[in-house]
């Protein structure tokens, strides 16, 4: 069976009612390609709200959660509540918790099992910093990355979607090439397909993320590995039904 398309939209720490009621009114009007699978990411303050208001042919998306369900972590969520709220997606990993943050690879895969264990799906970000790409360390860092997140994921590859996001071309209106990307998802492929199995290497999905546009979707979108989108800026303007709707 092919790979489904998935777009994600990652707002960030953007938006307010007013803005996330024309965003929704947006996606309602669409039309959205019924073939593809759509998951926002909303601030935690907001999921409730943009839950109660979304269809439920749209998932939606914590940014981030912490890694065991309750207790004295101030200012944090939990998996458990994020599902308390209806939400079903947590997008973990992403390289503004890496990089702002301090994530390292084992916080990200004790998040992601935790996640995983407490029934949500994963959108787990991947990606390289412009000095890496230029040192030729493209491939060694994903790698890196998503070795880390292996035993994590354990028999619930089906859960997870990869996101490749080459930290270069995040918010910088940057996009990498088709063949960039494609080049990426293919060694990835390649390196699942070794170091856990043939049929995760080909059933999982592997999104591409950094500075995709209405414009830049559908040749993106046209190469064999890329498998779906995760948008940051364009995900808040109406474009992002285009960037939907690119393997039309
Ligand atoms: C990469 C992406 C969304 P943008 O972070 O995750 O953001 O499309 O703004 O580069």
């Amino acid at each position: 069976m092919g790979r489904k398309f998935v777009v994600g939209g990652n707002w960030k720490m953007n938006g307010d009612k007013n803005q996330i009621n024309e965003i929704v009114n947006n996606l309602k009007k669409g039309p959205l390609d019924p073939n593809v699978e759509v998951v926002i990411g909303v601030p935690a303050i907001y999921l409730a709200y943009v839950k109660s208001i979304v269809p439920d042919t749209i998932g939606v998306a914590a940014q981030n959660c912490w890694k065991v369900p309750k207790g004295a972590f101030t200012g944090e969520i939990s998996p458990a509540m994020i599902k308390d709220v209806g939400a079903d997606w947590v997008i973990l990993g992403h390289s503004e918790r890496r990089t702002i943050f301090g994530e390292k690879d084992d916080l990200v895969a004790e998040k992601v099992a935790h996640a995983l264990e407490s029934g949500l799906k994963v959108i787990a970000c991947i990606g390289e910093t412009l000095e890496e790409r230029e040192a030729g360390k493209t491939e060694e860092v994903v790698f890196r990355q998503t070795k880390a997140l292996v035993p994590a994921i354990g028999s619930n590859w089906d859960k997870v979607v990869l996101a490749y996001e080459p930290v270069w071309a995040i918010g910088t209106g940057k996009t990498a090439t088709p063949q960039q990307a494609q080049d990426v998802h293919a060694s990835l492929r390649n390196w699942l397909s070794t170091n856990v199995s043939p049929e995760v290497a080909a059933n999982v999905r592997i999104q591409y993320g950094g500075s995709v546009t209405g414009a830049t979707a559908k040749e993106l979108a046209a190469r064999p590995d890329i498998d779906g989108f995760l948008v940051g800026g364009a995900s808040l303007k109406p474009e992002f039904v285009d960037i939907v709707n690119a393997t039309q």
